[in-house]
């Protein structure tokens, strides 16, 4: 027998502030947005509960603008398919971090060239008063701004000459242009793939002591600092990724600044390419599997317990890279299904453009969901603060060991721990045993939830495995993985007594694996009404008619399950369509291809079975 891992926390110690600084996930090229399969993925981004995943980061959007150059100061610019793709991703709840980068109509060629430059700052300029126009100024700066992706990558900012000077004028354009249409927009970069490469260390240096191209001032404005670090170069093999590597080349890039500028220390960073290894179209079917939610875990505790606790640094958002469209292998956070597409080839992501026609081509497709997307919705669940570890064990430091630990409370509400167990190594397996010992809690009866993601346990891939690996599955099959899509509890909710504040849980983690616990003190009222039902149509791979329920979140990390309700008939009788208990908020329910029009009602029911009122009817046939 193992020795049991004891963990203690005192629930009634505050262990820090936690900010949700992961919320984030990022594709190429921008492009995408105008596919239906982006729009569904877009809804399932949006249906993390408490919005567990908000910001989006494509690359490329400024392809989507057409610019008419007549010679004069400005150019003439059309954003109706900017507008079409960005809208897919504010009706979602979504923000955008906005690289500026794209060639409108390919008019920009050298920003060695003064006219040039100019004229990219009055395309900000009025790209900024757009958006704000269209998405209203607040709205506008809750998003971040970049420059373009990975200027010292080899094919990324191929347009342009491998001129470091150029970038830094461009980036003054950029920031002048921002400024001009309001002082709030925030931009950062300069997003660099290369630990410390000359471009990264000629940019802060621009950016805090050389000349503005514009103004003649010392200094650019600076809102963030970004870099890509991540855990192993790009292979066609599993290779071995080094988180702990990953972290300390971050931490080069940060001692950097605070040794050269000082001035810049205060600045925020981020990793927003945080991803275990470099190749998102490489198949590596653990981005398909309970490993890659661990990792991600693992990842995030190691930048909180190294980077923010240990540093101090103020770290403003971590991003996986992982919101493409792809399969099981792919680095994305659902797995497609469907006819060969454009955006297929793993390795068209150095393009600006895939898609062939205008509007693009409306193939039939599926998609289920992965670990990792669950994962977000699990950590989304963790509270704003965090409990201490008592006694500083082993746990504590992510660095050194595979079984992390994140302790959070809400309130007098809720307690919720996220445990996870991830080695970086693909093939490590076993399991832990584990006594977690809870003082100080802030209710003496409590109910426990306790979700897992592990081999089997939400792990739609399993079955697709066990099926032979089909390319195109059977009905029963889509039907199988999006009942095992969804969240799954270990074991039932259970009220628990926790006299004195105490409690004692021992649990069994699997190696790879993820398991929240949520003990919930019962609120006096039940859910509220859910509200926001809309519905999107779509067409499976066997001809069905699919319909995507999509509704607001009911605010509370107290729902068991929604309930999605459909009726043949606005009188009813309406029948729960949701075989698994859902806390995200969107439900594809699948129906022969004539079926009736369906009416769909939605409510919420919580952990102690009671039901909130139920919505409004919204219906296919309208
Ligand atoms: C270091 C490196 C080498 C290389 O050959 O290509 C790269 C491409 C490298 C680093 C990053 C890179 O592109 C980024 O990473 C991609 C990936 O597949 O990992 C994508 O996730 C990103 O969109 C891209 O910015």
């Amino acid at each position: 027998m193992r020795p049991k891992l004891q963990i203690r926390i005192d629930c009634d110690q505050d262990g820090g502030p936690l900010p949700h600084f992961w919320r984030s996930t990022g594709f190429s090229p921008g492009e995408l947005l105008l596919t239906r399969e982006m729009r569904q993925q877009m809804a399932y981004l949006g249906a993390i509960p408490q919005r567990g995943l908000t910001y989006v980061r494509p690359h490329f959007l400024l392809e989507l603008v057409q610019a008419t150059d007549s010679s004069g100061d400005s150019l003439a610019c059309d954003w109706s398919r900017l507008d079409a793709a960005l809208d897919v991703v504010v009706a979602n709840h979504g923000k955008l971090i906005f690289e500026l980068m794209g060639n409108p109509s390919g008019l920009f060629s050298d920003f060695r060239d003064d006219r040039q430059l100019h004229l990219w700052r009055g395309l900000v300029t009025a790209l900024a008063q757009h958006l704000i126009g269209r998405y209203g100024p607040e709205e506008t700066a809750s998003w971040y701004f970049e420059s373009w992706n990975e200027p010292d990558g080899g094919g990324w900012w191929r347009q342009w000459p491998a001129d470091i000077e150029s970038f830094c004028w461009y980036y003054d354009a950029c920031a002048e242009g921002l400024r001009q249409a309001h002082p709030a927009l925030r931009l950062g970069g300069p997003g660099t793939c290369r630990t410390l490469s000359p471009l990264f260390r000629a940019f802060l240096a621009h950016c805090d002591t050389g000349t503005n191209y514009f103004t003649g001032e010392t200094g650019t404005r600076l809102d963030f600092i970004s870099v890509h670090e991540k855990g192993a170069r790009a292979s066609k093999e599993d290779l071995t990724p080094d988180t702990a590597g990953l972290l300390a080349r971050e931490i080069q890039a940060i001692e950097h600044i605070r040794r050269h500028h000082p001035r810049l220390a205060g600045v925020p960073f981020m990793n927003n390419e945080c991803d275990p290894q470099v190749g998102w179209g490489d198949f590596h079917t653990w981005h398909a599997r309970p490993y890659y939610a661990a990792i991600i875990c693992k990842l995030i505790n190691q930048h909180l317990r190294g980077l923010i606790d240990g540093l101090g640094c103020p770290y403003e958002l971590l991003s996986s890279d992982n919101g493409f469209i792809g399969r099981w292998g792919n680095r994305t956070l659902l797995a497609r299904f469907g006819p060969p597409h454009a955006f297929d080839d793993g390795q068209s992501h150095h393009r600006p453009a895939l898609l062939p026609g205008q509007p693009p081509p409306d193939l039939p497709f599926e998609m289920i969901k992965k670990p990792a997307l669950n994962v977000m919705a699990l950590l989304a669940l963790l509270g704003e603060r965090r409990c201490a570890l008592i006694g500083e064990p082993p746990v504590a430091d992510p660095l050194r060991s595979d079984i992390g630990v994140i302790a959070t409370r809400r309130a007098d509400e809720q307690i919720a721990v996220l445990l996870y167990h991830s080695c970086d190594k693909i093939t490590a397996s076993g399991s832990a045993s584990i006594a977690l010992h809870l003082t100080g809690l802030p209710f003496t009866r409590a109910m426990l939830v306790h979700y897992r993601i592990a081999e089997g346990s939400g792990d739609p891939y399993v079955l697709w495995d066990a099926a032979g690996g089909p390319p195109t599955p059977t009905p029963e099959l889509f039907a199988a993985m999006r009942r095992e899509q969804e969240l799954a509890l270990a074991e039932p909710p259970t009220e628990v007594n926790a006299t004195g504040g105490t409690l004692t849980l021992r649990l069994d983690l699997p190696l790879p694996g993820v398991s929240l616990l949520l003990l919930s003190a019962r609120p006096a009222a039940p859910p509220s009404q859910v509200a926001g039902v809309r519905l999107e149509s779509y067409r499976g791979l066997h001809g069905e008619a699919q319909t995507l329920v999509i509704w607001d979140d009911a605010a509370t990390p107290m729902i068991r399950t929604y309930e999605v309700l459909r009726a043949d008939d606005p009188t009813g009788p309406f029948v729960r369509v949701n075989e698994p208990d859902l806390i995200c908020t969107a439900l594809l329910d699948v129906r022969p291809a004539d079926a009736p029009a369906g009416f769909y009602r939605v409510r919420a029911v919580d952990y102690w079975g009671r039901t909130g009122a139920v919505s409004e009817i919204v219906s296919t046939g309208v």
